[in-house]
C-alpha cells in the first residue's frame, strides 16, 4: 500500500474487519472486565468495526443477535455463550452464510464441532480441582478430619461451562476425600443471589463450615449473609468459623477479602480475552487455522501460608498471594 495515496485511507477503512460480538450479560465483575477487554481489542484503532450486543443472560437474546449479525453480513461472529447447549441451529445458519464463529469464555456443546472455528477460555474443571486440592491440603495440614468438612456449593448459572466444570471439580474431590456436600443451589454468579442462597443454607443447616462459591460476586454476597447471621468467616472451621472459597480474582472487594483471609482461596479466572480473540481472528483472516481449543493458564491465590503448593493431575501449582 502506498502511504502517500489519499485513497489508502478509504481502502483501509473498507478493509476494517467487521465483528459481531454477542456477550452473554453483565452479571459479574469478571463479565464487565471481559467486556471492556473485548471492546478495547475490537476498536477502530485496531482496524475493527464492532457490533456489540449484550444478551442480558438470555440465550434467546444471543440467538437474535447472531441472526442480526448474519443479516448484516459481518466478517466474523464472536460468541460468549450463556449456556453450552442449544446453539446447533443458529450456528448452522452462520455456517451456511459462510461466517466464521469464534467462541470465547464458556463453551458450546454442538453435535458438529465444525460449526465454530475455535474457542479460547479457561479450564473451569481444573480451576475447581485446584480449589479442592487446596482445601484438602490445607485441612490436612491443620489436622482437620475429612468427616468434619461440611460443604455447601453456591453454583454458577446452571448449564454454563464455568458452573459445570467447577461443580464437577468439587463433586469428584468430595467423593474421593469423603467430604460431605450438604447442598448445592445456583446463585447465578451474582452477589444478590449469593447472599440469598447463603442465607437459606444457614437457615437449613447448622453445620455448614465450607462455602464453595463459583465466583467472587457470590462470595461477597455469601460473606454478607454469614455475618448478618452473626457467624464468623474464617479458616478455623472446627471452631465455628465458616470458610469461603471462590473463583475469579477480578473484583477488588473480593481481592481485599482474600488478603484478610475472609476468602480463604481463589482460583484465578482470567477475563482478558480481547487480544486473544483478536489474534485468532487475525490468524483466520490471513488464511491460517488456529488451534481449536485455546486454554489460558491461571493461578491459585491464598493469603494463608500453611501450604505453598498443590499438585493436580501431575502438575504442581504454587500458591500466590494477591497483590
Ligand atoms: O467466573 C463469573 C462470570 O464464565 C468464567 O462467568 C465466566 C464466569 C465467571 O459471571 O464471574
Amino acid at each position: 500500500i502506498n502511504e502517500q495515496n489519499p485513497d489508502v485511507e478509504n481502502e483501509v477503512t473498507k478493509n476494517y474487519i467487521t465483528v459481531g460480538f454477542s456477550q452473554l450479560g453483565a452479571e459479574s465483575d469478571w463479565r464487565s472486565t471481559n467486556t471492556e477487554s473485548m471492546l478495547d481489542a475490537f476498536s477502530q484503532e485496531n482496524g475493527y468495526n464492532l457490533i456489540y450486543k449484550n444478551g442480558q443472560q438470555k440465550q434467546s437474546n444471543q440467538i437474535t443477535a447472531i441472526r442480526m449479525f448474519i443479516q448484516q453480513e459481518v466478517d466474523y461472529i464472536v460468541l460468549a455463550p450463556a449456556m453450552e447447549t442449544g446453539w446447533d441451529s443458529v450456528l448452522g445458519e452462520a455456517k451456511e452464510a459462510g461466517i466464521p464463529v469464534i467462541i470465547v469464555d464458556r463453551r458450546v456443546d454442538v453435535a458438529d464441532k465444525n460449526l465454530y472455528s475455535c474457542w479460547v477460555g479457561s479450564d473451569f474443571e481444573l480451576e475447581g480441582k485446584k480449589v479442592a486440592a487446596w482445601l484438602k491440603a490445607f485441612t490436612e495440614k491443620r489436622g482437620i478430619s475429612a468427616d468434619d468438612i461440611h460443604i455447601v456449593n453456591i453454583q454458577g448459572t446452571i448449564g454454563s461451562t464455568a458452573q459445570i466444570g467447577r461443580s464437577r471439580g468439587l463433586a469428584n474431590a468430595a467423593r474421593a476425600n469423603g467430604w460431605d456436600i450438604l447442598d448445592e443451589v445456583s446463585g447465578d454468579f451474582t452477589e444478590t443471589k449469593g447472599r440469598e442462597v447463603m442465607a437459606s443454607f444457614l437457615r437449613k443447616y447448622d453445620n455448614v463450615n465450607v462455602v464453595y462459591c463459583e465466583n467472587d460476586n457470590e462470595a461477597i454476597g455469601a460473606i454478607e449473609a454469614i455475618e448478618n447471621a452473626g457467624k464468623k468467616v474464617g479458616a478455623d472451621i472446627t471452631n465455628g468459623e465458616i470458610m469461603v472459597v471462590s473463583f475469579d480474582g477480578v473484583n477488588q472487594e473480593a481481592i481485599n477479602y482474600a488478603k484478610e483471609g475472609k476468602i480463604a482461596c481463589i482460583a484465578e479466572c482470567n477475563p482478558h480475552h480481547g487480544p486473544r480473540v483478536s489474534s485468532l481472528i487475525k490468524t483466520l483472516n490471513s488464511g491460517g487455522i488456529p488451534d481449536k481449543f485455546n486454554y489460558v493458564s491461571e493461578k491459585l491465590y491464598s493469603s494463608f501460608d500453611d501450604i505453598s503448593e498443590i499438585v493436580v493431575d501431575g502438575s504442581t501449582y504454587t500458591i500466590d498471594e494477591l497483590e
